[in-house]
């Protein structure tokens, strides 16, 4: 795999200086336009305006993109048929020099080969609902588990069975750690009800943990609730869910569409109230991100 490294993101690596890695997925099938761009923009803007360097990945001309500029950016978020590009794809996009939108799961692969230790998202995917039957489990687990990267997101999305994702992190020896909390947040809500047994109150407690973590060949979770103002509330959402997943399965929507389609969906029935929420919890989580990668620094 060839690494086209931004200049300004090799700079930092060389000094040892603050990088945060970001998603491309978010931006090409996770947020409609022309939210997506704008909110590319202010996640790159919020970790810069605290001194660490972002670096948004993802596929282009045959080579692993890590900070995309401008145009590449726009190309992610405007053009038609980006490829979702998980583990399982990133051989395949790289061969044929398509444009390819990195899910956690790829992002994370690739910072840890460019020796970037922290990367932000919205929320990771996990086991869904129903996986005893469809087998459906993000490749964001495994891939954690195998690169020493911390992934600094609002836990897991609402739309998992997030008891078995926990489960499955646990076999894969993934801690979880809430931050300023003890609970796993679920995304657009605060508080998925399910106990972590790990927290830290801030980003020097979180640096502390990932370092020996890091040690270990292995990455971690950091989790980070919601913004309050911007919170949903859990039963008020988990109606939506429950029709959504419905309504995918009568449709034999399923695999790589399942959850853009579901997160599509909430984002209609909330009236925006879940986009608004969706786009206020990246930015906290690229800002506490910015925070942990220049505590690793130190
Ligand atoms: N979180 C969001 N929006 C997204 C995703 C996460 O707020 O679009 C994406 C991430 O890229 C994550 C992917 O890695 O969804 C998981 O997809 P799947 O369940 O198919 O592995
Ligand atoms: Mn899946």
């Amino acid at each position: 795999m060839k690494l086209a490294i931004a200049p300004e993101v090799s700079k930092a690596l060389a000094a040892v200086e603050a990088v945060v890695a970001l998603e491309s997925t978010v931006i090409a099938h996770g947020l409609p336009r022309p939210r997506n761009l704008e909110t590319a923009r202010a996640l790159e803007a919020d970790i810069h305006a605290l001194g660490a360097v972002p670096a948004t990945i993802a596929l282009s001309d045959g080579r692993a993109v890590v900070g995309a500029g401008d145009v590449l950016l726009d190309r992610l978020a405007n053009e038609d048929g980006v490829t979702k590009t998980s583990l399982r794809d990133i051989a395949p996009v790289l061969a044929s020099r398509g444009l390819g939108a990195t899910t956690v799961a790829a992002t994370v692969e690739i910072a840890a080969r460019a020796g970037i230790h922290v990367v932000a998202t919205g929320g990771i995917g996990g086991v869904h609902r129903g996986a005893e039957r469809s087998f459906d489990e993000s490749a964001d687990l495994e891939a954690i588990a195998r690169n020493p990267v911390c992934v600094v997101s609002a836990g897991a999305k609402l739309v998992l069975d997030l008891a078995l994702t926990l489960e499955r992190l646990e076999t894969l020896g993934v801690p979880v750690i809430g931050f300023g909390t003890d609970d796993l947040p679920a995304f657009y809500v605060r508080s998925s009800g399910l106990r972590l047994s790990h927290r830290v109150n801030d980003a020097l407690g979180a640096a502390r943990i990932a370092r020996e973590q890091f040690s270990r060949g292995s990455g971690m979770v950091l989790a980070v609730p919601v913004p309050l103002e911007m919170a949903l509330d859990h039963d008020e959402v988990e109606t939506d869910v429950m029709r959504s997943i419905g309504v995918a399965e009568r449709e034999g929507i399923r695999g790589a569409e399942l959850t853009p389609y579901l997160l599509r969906a909430l984002g209609e029935s909330t009236r925006g109230r879940a986009l608004d929420a969706n786009i206020a919890l990246l930015r906290l989580n690229a800002r506490v991100a910015a925070q942990l990668a220049l505590a690793l620094c130190t």
